[in-house]
């Protein structure tokens, strides 16, 4: 059989090294090892490129589509906003959570061990609404006994005149805004016009807990909205307009949670810890 093969081979193997010769004395040709080595280096710079094709399609992806470009761009935004104070001048820290988290309960620990400004968006409505040269008294005591959120230009316009003073008076420029902002509009409003928050500290509390909470402090605060019923109207409020916010700062890395259904003492070294994490301590 091969003996065969060979018989029938021999005959086609002499007229193709004939034909090489001749081209070749003929000088239309380079010599054969001439023609060996080009070909090992075209094969050798196509392995090359198929490795380096190769080795690209396994590095990570690093283009991004338009909705996750938009997306970032939101991100940074409110990341690295400025407000009307910089960031240098003062320290804002907002104090999120549902009625009766417990959340003015903390907020003077804080002023206590960090020096902080303890500033109530809550506080200074009522105190707005007991002044008698105010024009916003009827208006603020019927948002608060529905458990409503009063319009944000009242409650800004406190919150900044309340930062000045304090910064005039005490020099102190290091503020808790507890209660605020309970409304995207406010949040947005805020920190475009008067600083931009270091972080939001959220407490996290299940309803049942604040109910009765606040249910006990009903029988001597004199709160308006201290009652059964305005409690469930606040919880609504809560859940649907002021959650919003929280997931809102938390799209930029900027909510720290608290675990509030424990002892008073034991919420605090949360927040403690929080504060000394973040350098807001001294
Ligand atoms: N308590 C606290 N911690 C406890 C713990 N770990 N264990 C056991 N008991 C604990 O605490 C509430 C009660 O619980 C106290 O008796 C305390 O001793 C006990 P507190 O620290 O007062 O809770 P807090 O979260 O501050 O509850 P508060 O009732 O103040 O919360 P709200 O957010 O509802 O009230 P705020 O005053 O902020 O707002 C009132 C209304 O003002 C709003 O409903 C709204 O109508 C209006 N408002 C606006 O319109 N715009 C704003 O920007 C802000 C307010
Ligand atoms: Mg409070």
């Amino acid at each position: 059989m091969f003996a065969l093969r060979r018989q029938l081979l021999r005959p086609a193997r002499g007229t193709l090294n004939a034909l090489s010769r001749r081209a070749y004395s003929a000088g239309r040709q380079e010599p054969p090892k001439m023609r060996y080595f080009a070909l090992v280096a075209v094969l050798g710079s196509g392995a090359f490129v198929l490795a380096a094709n190769s080795l690209d399609r396994k590095k990570p992806k690093t283009e991004i589509t338009e909705e996750e470009y938009e997306r970032e761009k939101q991100r940074n935004k409110l990341k690295y906003k400025q407000g009307a104070f910089g960031s240098d001048e003062v320290s804002v820290v907002f104090v999120l959570g549902g009625p009766g988290a417990g959340k003015g309960t903390q907020c003077a620990n804080i002023v206590n061990d960090f020096g902080f400004v303890h500033l109530s968006a809550g506080d200074l409505l009522r105190e707005e609404q007991k002044n008698p040269d105010s024009k916003y008294g009827e208006l603020i005591a019927s948002y608060i006994r529905e458990g409503k959120i009063v319009p944000q230009e009242i409650t800004i316009a406190l919150l900044q005149k309340a930062m000045k003073q304090a910064i005039a008076d005490k020099g102190i420029t290091k503020f808790l805004v507890d209660g605020f902002p309970r409304k995207m509009d406010q949040a947005i409003k805020f920190e475009d016009e008067v600083a931009v928050s270091k972080f939001t500290l959220f407490f996290e509390c299940p309803e049942q807990v604040m109910l009765k909470r606040l249910l006990e402090r009903g029988k001597s605060s004199g709160r308006t909205d201290d009652n059964a019923e305005s409690i469930k109207k606040r919880f609504r409020t809560f859940e649907e307009t002021s959650m919003p916010v929280v997931k809102y700062f938390e799209t930029a890395d900027k909510v720290e949670k608290v675990h509030c259904d424990q002892p008073k003492d034991k919420v605090y070294q949360q927040v403690r810890d929080i504060f000394i994490r973040k350098g807001l301590d001294k």
